[in-house]
């Protein structure tokens, strides 16, 4: 049912950010920016709870979740919108919907042969990122 994703992990794969930075009408300058940073995620969970760190050179953002419990998500630093946010296990996997303006909004996390997997959705792009162990 659950798994273990405390850590700090590196990015190795960035497929599609600019889709989904598109649909989340990132201006042109700040996607250029954002397009070639090499975001590293630290991860802190106590069983169902968790704080999740993306740091970058640019722009960090923090977002902490209990499974199941919908909280009020303000995207501070990125596109800066307000969202009803819920994250529930499905299967080990975390599943995050983020319901707001933006149609199909939320992201995936998994691991897999000790990678890290992250899959952001904003209405009809996918961004596929993967993430290793910080050595
Ligand atoms: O992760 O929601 O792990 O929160 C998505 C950026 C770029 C700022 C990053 C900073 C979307 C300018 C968070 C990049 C583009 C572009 C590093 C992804 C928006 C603005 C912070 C995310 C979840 C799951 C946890």
């Amino acid at each position: 049912m659950s798994a273990d994703y405390n850590g700090t992990w590196d990015i190795v794969s960035n497929d599609n950010f600019e889709g989904y930075m598109v649909a989340l009408g990132i201006d042109f300058a700040t996607r250029k920016i954002a397009g070639v940073l090499k975001p590293q995620k630290v991860i802190e969970q106590d069983g169902d709870c968790f704080i999740i760190k993306t740091y970058s050179t640019f722009r960090n953002y923090t977002c902490s979740f209990k499974i199941g419990e919908e909280y009020e998500e303000v995207t501070k630093g990125l596109d800066n919108r307000k969202c009803q946010t819920v994250v529930n296990w499905d299967n080990g996997r975390l599943v995050c919907v983020q319901r707001g303006e933006k149609k199909n909004r939320g992201w995936t996390h998994w691991i897999e042969e000790d990678k890290l997997h992250l899959e952001l959705r904003c209405e009809k792009q996918v961004c596929k990122q993967v993430y290793k162990r910080s050595s």
